[in-house]
């Protein structure tokens, strides 16, 4: 349990230095209350668990030796900086983790001089740490550069490029790997079974030097024990023997240490801060070590919402239990069912995306590929090329890792793989680099991919069916996020390139005014035009479904029924479906005016998803008000509110 304020050697730590001070005596104390902290404060505020917890004594004894921020730690994907930022004068702000204006949950250069680079993405670790490196020799520096990767992120193509390039160019650079033998789940495939076979091997090693000296001393005995040894090795060998990847890379390797034992961590931090070649040191680690519920389902507890610290996570959703996510997984077991071809991929989030039900019910048509987003794509280009169904299931923000895949693999083929985007739009907690904000623009460039956002659960199943059945690639994109009730408009048919009308004022065909907007921002929507009716104002809504394409025989009859069409999406507007639209209309010389709003041409700070959307002006109060700027009737500058803001109920809470 946490010392009182009096008594705690972590509220008296401003920075490194006062850890390297600290007695080894003292370490213990340090290392349960850090772990304390981080329980409590994410039961609270939701966040990265399990991670955090394994890499404690890691973190401490990394800045015992190191000298942060001259020499330079770099975390991979960062999700397991806590300790890292409590050792390194955020412990006072640690209670705002994750909230607005608060401390992010990732690495911040702007948040302190010990965070050496942004990260947030998987993989990234090595490459960013090579250059860093690379910068302070070509300047005459002598500092260290160290990056912590994750046996999971080291499942991304990128770590291995870096380390090919790192090898070749022999600078000094340590590479710490976290072996928890998890990504987010049990980690997958060849990467993680040979990396336990490395550490079978350097034990067996180990095993043996001292086997060798020890029986060596022993007389007549010694020498008989000794060549059964001999033997025994032989054999063994023969199972165990594999070159060292790193090795041959031109690494050192050092390893595999018990990662939970700080003396044992500080002896090999130092020798190796000597070295003068690139080295990796394979540290062993337990995800959720020290809180019971988190080592005994560290997947669980990899990112949690706020949570009962004695009592663990609340019972998981129940079936069906309305968000986007559960009727994708719903959609999609139907989709299988009926149809042997159709197979569903992920790229290390089985959970997240609401594959887990498929993979127990298909598990023949279900891989997880690892954090490997461009092999995803491609791979379900190959399945797509032999007549099978594909259905890739990622996030918004991990999709950007797959853009050429899905221009060069899929689009240029124009194979029939079905992209399923969630967490599309703002999303909370996680800050700048999970936003999934880009896939709009991004995509609408690919010649031949269709993009559709759903409004409701009925939508998005009519969306994967009709994807499914279409001869080339298909995008359905949706936020995280409750399913809104269903509106009569959203079981009609779905009809390629048009949306349909979800509101229309009385009397029918009254409105001058439209507003359309992508599936996700309905609700809003919704709320805007009630808004402005309530200032006798009165505004149809209309539902895209299709970003792409677009019936531009039927957008000209559209915007002929209105004076002003006002576009809402759920992404930046550059390069937006409203851009498209008011475009199309300059171009048509259509007489409705367009205004378009969406996500404006920053990186969206740190907050929740509906405060995200308020400050992009994209909540309901925010909509409403544009219109009546865009209609002379409001303030022209900003996001002027003349509505109170009123919360959503759909939007989810948590991570
Ligand atoms: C490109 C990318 N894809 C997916 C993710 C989501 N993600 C965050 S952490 C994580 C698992 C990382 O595993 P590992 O590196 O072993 O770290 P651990 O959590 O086990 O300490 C994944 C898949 C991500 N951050 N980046």
């Amino acid at each position: 349990m946490v010392k009182d304020m009096a008594e705690s050697l972590l509220a008296r730590i401003q920075g490194p230095g006062d850890v390297k001070k600290l007695p080894h005596r003292d370490l213990k104390q340090l290392a349960a209350e850090i772990r304390d902290l981080i329980v409590s404060t994410v039961s609270t505020n939701g966040g990265h668990l399990a991670s955090n917890l394994g890499v404690v004594e890691l973190t401490i004894a990394l800045h015992r030796v190191f000298n942060s921020p001259g020499d330079k730690i770099v975390w991979d994907v960062g999700h397991q900086c806590y300790t890292h930022k409590l050792l390194t004068g955020r412990y006072a702000a640690f209670s705002t983790l994750r909230r607005a204006g608060g401390i992010a949950g990732f690495p911040k250069q702007s948040e302190s001089p010990h965070d050496v680079f942004d990260t947030g993405h998987a993989s990234t670790s090595i490459s960013a740490a090579l250059g860093i490196l690379t910068a302070e020799r070509l300047q005459g520096g002598m500092n260290r550069v160290v990056a912590v990767i994750g046996d999971g992120a080291l499942t991304g193509g990128l770590a291995y490029e870096a380390l090919s390039h790192a090898g070749q160019l022999g600078l000094p650079l340590a590479v710490i790997l976290n072996d928890n033998k998890m990504s987010i789940g049990p980690n997958a495939g060849g990467i993680s079974q040979y990396l336990s076979r490395l550490s079978m091997k350097a034990r067996y090693q180990n095993f043996r030097r001292k086997f060798d000296a020890m029986a060596k001393r022993l007389p007549y005995v010694g020498d008989m024990v000794y060549d059964a040894v001999v033997r025994m090795k032989r054999a063994v060998k023969a199972v165990f023997y594999t070159d060292n990847f790193f090795v041959d890379l031109g690494f050192e390797y050092v390893g595999p240490i018990e990662g939970h034992h700080i003396p044992q961590l500080e002896q090999v931090f130092t020798d190796v801060r000597k070295l003068e070649r690139p080295v990796v040191i394979h540290v062993i680690t337990r995800k959720g070590k020290g809180y019971g519920f988190a080592e005994d389902d560290p997947g669980s507890y990899h990112g949690v919402s706020s949570f009962s610290v004695s009592g663990g996570l609340p019972p998981g959703r129940a079936k069906g239990g309305g968000v986007f996510t559960d009727a994708f997984t719903a959609a999609l077991l139907e989709a299988a069912e009926a149809d042997t071809r159709v197979a569903a991929i992920t790229a290390a989030m089985e959970k997240g995306t609401g594959l887990a039900p498929f993979k127990a019910r298909f598990p023949k048509r279900f891989f997880d590929v690892g954090i490997a987003e461009g092999h995803a794509v491609t791979f379900a280009a190959g399945l797509a090329s032999q007549g099978l169904r594909p259905v890739v299931a990622v996030y918004s923000t991990f999709i950007q890792r797959a853009v050429d895949q899905v221009i060069h693999d899929v689009g240029l083929q124009g194979l029939p793989v079905v992209f399923v985007l969630d967490r599309s739009g703002f999303v909370s907690d996680d800050g700048e680099t999970h936003q999934g904000l880009f896939d709009i623009g991004l995509f609408r460039l690919v010649p031949g991919m269709s993009i559709l956002a759903p409004a409701s659960a009925g939508e998005l199943k009519a969306m994967l069916r009709w994807g499914l059945a279409q001869a080339g690639p298909v995008m359905i994109r949706y936020p995280k996020g409750c399913c809104p009730p269903e509106a009569p408009a959203f079981s009609l048919p779905l009809e390629q390139g048009r949306g349909v009308c979800v509101r229309r004022a009385p009397p029918a065909g009254a409105a001058r005014l439209c507003i359309a907007f992508t599936g996700g921002l309905y609700p809003q929507v919704q709320e805007a035009a009630e808004l402005l009716e309530a200032q006798d104002l009165l505004a149809d809504t209309y539902n895209f479904r299709f970003l792409k394409p677009v019936d531009e025989e039927y957008l000209v009859k559209l915007l002929g029924a209105y004076d002003l069409m006002v576009c809402v999406e759920e992404g930046v507007k550059n390069g937006g479906a409203g851009e498209y639209v008011a475009e199309f209309a300059g171009r048509r010389r259509c007489s409705c005016r367009v205004l378009v709003l969406g996500a404006q041409d920053a990186f969206p700070p740190q907050g929740k998803r509906e405060a995200l959307a308020g400050l992009n002006g994209l909540d309901g109060p925010g909509i409403a008000a544009a219109v009546l700027r865009a209609l002379g009737k409001g303030s022209a500058s900003g996001y002027a509110k003349p509505f109170a803001a009123r919360p959503s109920p759909w939007i989810a809470a948590g991570p």
